[in-house]
């Protein structure tokens, strides 16, 4: 009976000490958490865009196949295996913090041959180099190409600390610098630009207010210091006025001068067109009473 009431205050001791050694832990776990925001889990955490669009995987997936069968040049591409990348891309990662390397993947399972001197580059033209591009077949923009085909118009995010995708907002365009989609364009806009050659050519809007292409844009932070110069032979810059609208900018105006300037500092080859006549005829085609459409101002 003895060994029973010596041992009975031992074991006591020890759950007594565990007890005590447990509460310190979770009191400093709460106090490291109050203190240390960067640690907390915040999954409710609010951005300014959209959520992710709805039925995302089967519009991706759909439109691969889809691509796939317009242009059976572009080869056997995985669908699922894309939608995958993307996916793994961005999930269980704050959606401000996407490099473009976080898309390497998808790049590689999407890489596509640029005919030479079919690039056509734009920067606030976005409606209509693509009204042009569907009308003539005879350039390629970004959004023609396969990546571009895939995700333009698409919205994703992932959500910090869980799989899957955040349908309730995400990051707008520039709301943070790494953000999903921005990174995204980044390195979508990059790989076209590497793999363009010949003649590249851009169209610009000569009616738009301030500078012809935003310091920002991706036209000049990333399609311009990407392009090869070895490759690519001249940047044919096509300046458009609204067939509706002032001639704010053209080919002698300031700040073509200083794009000039830019494109040349890349050891590119610069040439510049006011209202390239093939642009000008289709918004004709969609104004035939338009005074810039009589025959005799036509140039
Ligand atoms: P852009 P980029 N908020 O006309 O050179 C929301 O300036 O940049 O041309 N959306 C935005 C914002 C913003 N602040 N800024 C830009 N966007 C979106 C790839 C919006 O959809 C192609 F190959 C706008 O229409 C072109 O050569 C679009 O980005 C080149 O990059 C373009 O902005 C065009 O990009």
């Amino acid at each position: 009976m003895s060994w029973h009431r010596a041992s009975r205050p031992v074991i006591t001791d020890h759950w007594l000490r565990s007890i005590q050694a447990l509460v310190l832990v979770v009191l400093v776990v709460n106090i490291v958490n109050a203190h240390a925001p960067g640690l907390q889990k915040n999954p409710s955490k609010k951005y300014n865009g959209a959520g992710t669009t709805y039925n995302l995987r089967n519009i991706i997936i759909g439109r691969c196949y889809h691509y796939m069968s317009l242009h059976p040049g572009v080869g056997d591409k995985n669908c699922s295996g894309i939608w995958q990348e993307l996916v793994d891309a961005v999930q269980r990662k704050d959606p401000c913090k996407i490099t473009e390397e976080d898309y390497k993947h998808l790049a590689l399972m999407a890489v596509q041959t640029i005919p030479c001197d079919k690039t056509l580059l734009w920067s606030r033209t976005n409606d209509l180099v693509h009204r042009y591009t569907k009308a003539t077949e005879n350039f390629i923009t970004l959004e023609d190409t396969f990546l571009g085909f895939v995700f333009n118009g698409l919205m994703w995010c992932g959500k910090t600390f869980r799989p899957g995708m955040n349908f309730k907002c995400c990051p707008a365009w520039n709301e943070c610098d790494h953000n999903s989609i921005l990174s995204f364009w980044k390195m979508a806009s990059a790989a076209f630009a590497r793999a363009s050659c010949g003649s590249v050519n851009v169209m610009l809007n000569g009616s738009a207010d301030g500078d012809i292409a935003r310091k920002e844009s991706i036209l000049r932070t990333v399609e311009i210091p990407t392009m090869d110069p070895t490759r690519v032979s001249e940047v044919n810059v096509w300046v458009i006025d609204d067939i509706q609208g002032e001639d704010k900018n053209s080919c002698n105006s300031k700040s073509l001068l200083e794009l000039q300037h830019y494109i040349e500092e890349h050891k590119l080859k610069y040439s510049c067109i006011d209202n390239y006549r093939p642009v000008q005829a289709l918004q004709c085609a969609e104004n035939p009473n338009h005074a810039a459409c009589n025959r005799c101002n036509y140039q």
